[in-house]
């Protein structure tokens, strides 16, 4: 086992060795699990293609809605930016058209780097449609893109060391992000790199009560990092990436 910045990589675990990292409730880097997965062959422009047809609601800042709507020739959608908005909970989300978005991602010029990210975007049909008819968006306009993220995540193959509901989420970056924000999420989290690499700080409930900083651990392509239920978290991206990720409700 080699140590990397207090994460440990292994290969691969048994169930009886991942239940130490389970009941110590430590974080723990697999390089062996996730390379046989179809997922691992997306690129920026396949997802585009098997998007097709589909619209998603994603928060943007100004200059993220400016590329976005330069990206896709359509500044009249800007001139009408407060009419398309979405609010929820004082969050403001517009529609966009995921194949668009996804060309106008691969192509990697300063327009792309500009582009807003996609995060955390259920990709199990039911919970995705649960998570827009929360935000008012109900109807048979979203069936194109709930079908397409559930036959997308049948190319991830995640291990079975959890049990419990699974939710699994999508995550892309069209570029460079700084840190998100540190949060805590009510789950157990496999968190698979799809594409690119991504930092990870990561702070105990303990550190975390005594004002320990957060210490950082990066993940590659085919790595998964298991982030124990509790566990403070948040990421940055060195480049375009994606991650999918489970979370389980567990204990
Ligand atoms: O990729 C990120 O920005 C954060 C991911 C995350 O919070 C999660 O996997 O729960």
């Amino acid at each position: 086992m080699e140590m990397s910045d207090r994460v440990p990589r292994v290969a691969e675990l048994s169930q009886r060795e991942f239940t130490e990292f389970f009941f110590s409730r430590s974080p723990v880097i697999f390089t062996g699990l996730m390379h046989h997965c179809q997922a691992l062959r997306w690129t920026t422009r396949n997802l585009g293609r098997v998007l097709a047809g589909a619209r998603l609601p994603v928060r943007m800042t100004d200059v993220e809605l400016r590329a976005y709507c330069e990206a896709v020739d359509d500044l009249e959608f800007l001139a009408r930016k407060d009419e398309c908005r979405v609010t929820v909970k004082d969050l403001s989300f517009w529609i966009i058209e995921l194949d668009k978005y996804f060309d106008a991602a691969s192509r990697e010029d300063d327009l792309a780097a500009r582009l807003p990210a996609v995060l955390d975007v259920p990709m199990r049909r039911a919970i995705l449609l649960r998570y827009l008819d929360i935000m008012g968006l109900g109807g048979s306009e979203w069936i194109p893109l709930a079908d397409s993220l559930e036959a997308l995540s049948g190319d991830l193959e995640f291990p079975e060391y959890l049990v419990g509901e699974r939710d699994q989420r999508f995550w892309f970056t069209p570029r460079l992000r700084a840190r998100g924000t540190i949060h805590i999420d009510g789950y157990h989290n496999l968190n698979a790199q799809i594409s690119g690499c991504k930092r990870w700080f990561l702070q105990s409930p303990a550190q975390r009560a005594a004002n320990v900083e957060a210490f950082t651990c990066s993940t590659s392509v085919g790595e998964l990092l298991y982030i124990p239920k509790g566990w403070w978290h948040a990421a940055s991206a060195e480049g375009c990436t994606i991650n999918v990720n489970a979370w389980h409700a567990g204990r």
